[in-house]
């Protein structure tokens, strides 16, 4: 099988004129009908790798927010979270490379548990990848469909022990979590929230959240799922978030309340539509939201230290930064655009919040702390972060702590906007041919090379001052250069995104 499906691929690259894939900002990602050689190579990579340890491995078959003709493979971990830089790099080695099957490993056999999505390709792809898992010795364990961040976390909680059979168990996701959520809401939080589940995953798995909690939470749906031919088209956080728009089968009720989530529900937005303005709730306000209670937890209990943390991206509006750091008084770090970065640099910290501004994001916390907590009573707190989903950012579950602080601080979803006022900001994309010609600083705050293209860029930026900035990079899910600049005025915003984008369009190839 691998030498036909590997001379199919090459010839499909090459007919469309593309490079072979990188391991990317989450995983590889592409249209789906690049991906049935990759998929056979990471079923192998996995199947091996899964054979060197005692742990369970998982494989995520999704595209997230990407339109529905592309897919993808994330990877999981035994503990969830991200595979390291240089498994990323063995994995992208070894989809490249002639081997065959890998050599030596320490045990006879291994488990991966592979999840997929709701596109059309999903199903195919998934058995490709266990047919990789089983030519490498390991048994390839299919979840069917499952979220982004049920997968992770089924495979953590398989490794921790917290559950024996996920063959049978995805609904476990569902148990553990609401079993935490009710035991921390006391009365029924007022109000409907209506969830727009992205005709994704997440629109149907929310269906059991919505009933395992019917007593306490008012859950409506839309966008569930229903008309998966519709994914993300018209609804989504992405949709919603990127073209500022209402998703499809909004409806309106001033007593609502709004949240949407992403293809494969890692993502989510909240909003509410007043005066015929849409008002939304990005990830920085979830990270404030999340740590204001964290902090107002900890401050009962002046001698227990405990460190945190805010991870942001370059796309995290400035104001929210000054807000964590002036108001909160609490640490503020900026990463690389990816969860996979974010997670990883949250860990430094005891309690690490880590948010980028599309609503990806999570606490992660250390081993210590929730025995930490029990043992200065502050067992709410205990809970508030035992619901949150360790293995990786998880949308349904940042609504479930979500709705908890709300009901719990008292605060509307209006007053959550006023806590501070984010500076205008816009944020575009370019179709190109070549992004990879462009190269950032770490921080992905400056652009470094080209340098004729930095210098036209400075030049643009000079005739403002230093309230405004752009950031320029190329995507690492899709074939585009973003670009996204802020400031105090809007009007002076809209005119340096059209600038920078005129730019571009007369230096790269499109
Ligand atoms: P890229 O395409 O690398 O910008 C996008 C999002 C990331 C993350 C990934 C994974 C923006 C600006 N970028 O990455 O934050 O969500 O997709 O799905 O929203
Ligand atoms: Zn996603």
């Amino acid at each position: 099988m691998d030498p036909q499906l590997r001379d199919e691929h090459r010839q499909l690259l090459e007919k469309n004129q593309k490079q072979l894939l990188t391991y990317g900002t989450s995983g590889f990602r592409e249209e789906s009908k690049y991906l049935k050689f990759v998929g056979w190579r990471v079923g192998i990579f996995i199947g091996q790798m899964s054979k060197n340890t005692t742990l369970k491995l998982g494989v995520m078959i999704t595209a997230s927010h990407n339109k529905i003709i592309d897919n993808g493979f994330k990877i999981v971990p035994p503990k969830g979270g991200m595979l390291s830089i240089e498994e990323e790099q063995n994995i992208e080695i070894f989809y490249k490379s002639e081997e065959i099957v890998q050599s030596e490993t320490q045990y006879d056999t291994g488990i991966v548990y592979v999840g997929r999505d709701t596109r059309p390709s999903s199903e195919s792809l998934c058995q490709i990848v266990l047919d990789g898992i089983k030519e490498a010795g390991a048994i390839g364990i299919n979840l069917g469909i499952v979220t982004t961040p049920q997968c992770a976390f089924l495979v953590y909680a398989t490794n921790l022990g917290l559950v024996n059979q996920i063959e049978s168990n995805q609904q476990f996701f569902v148990e553990y979590f609401c079993n935490i959520f009710l035991q921390l809401i006391k009365n029924p939080i007022k109000g409907t929230l209506v969830i727009d589940g992205a005709e994704g995953v997440g629109g149907i798995w929310i269906k059991y959240f919505q009933e395992k909690l019917a007593n306490v939470l008012t859950i409506q749906r839309i966008n569930y799922g229903d008309e998966p031919h519709l994914l993300n088209d018209g609804c989504g956080s992405e949709f919603v978030q990127k073209e500022k728009k209402l998703p499809k089968n909004f409806v309106y009720d001033p007593n609502y309340r709004y949240a949407s989530l992403d293809g494969d529900a890692d993502r989510l937005v909240y909003y509410y539509f007043e005066q015929n303005k849409l008002q939304i709730i990005e990830g920085d306000r979830f990270a404030i939201l999340f740590a204001m209670y964290i902090k107002q937890q900890l401050q009962k209990k002046p001698d227990l230290k405990l460190s945190i943390g805010i991870i942001q991206t370059a796309y995290a509006n400035s104001a929210s930064t000054k807000y964590i750091t002036e108001n909160l008084g609490i640490y503020a770090k900026y990463a690389p655009t990816g969860v996979k970065y974010l997670h990883r640099v949250a860990h430094e910290f005891d309690i690490g919040i880590y948010f980028e501004a599309n609503g990806h994001g999570a606490v992660i916390y250390k081993d210590h702390v929730l025995s930490q907590l029990k043992e200065f009573e502050l067992f709410e707190l205990e809970l508030f972060l035992k619901l949150s989903n360790q293995a990786v950012g998880d949308a349904i579950i940042n609504i479930l702590m979500t709705e908890f602080l709300l009901n719990k601080l008292e605060i509307t979803i209006q007053d959550w906007l006023l806590i501070y006022q984010d500076y205008p900001a816009l944020s575009t994309k370019l179709y190109v041919k070549n992004k990879q010609i462009i190269k950032t600083n770490y921080e992905e705050t400056s652009l470094i090379e080209p340098i004729d293209l930095k210098q036209k860029v400075d030049e643009i930026m000079s005739k403002y001052d230093n309230s405004y900035r752009t950031c320029i990079r190329p995507s690492g899910t899709e074939n585009v250069v973003r670009i996204h600049s802020e400031g105090p005025q809007v009007e002076i915003v809209k005119e340096i995104d059209f600038r920078i984008n005129e730019l571009l369009k007369s230096y790269m190839e499109i």
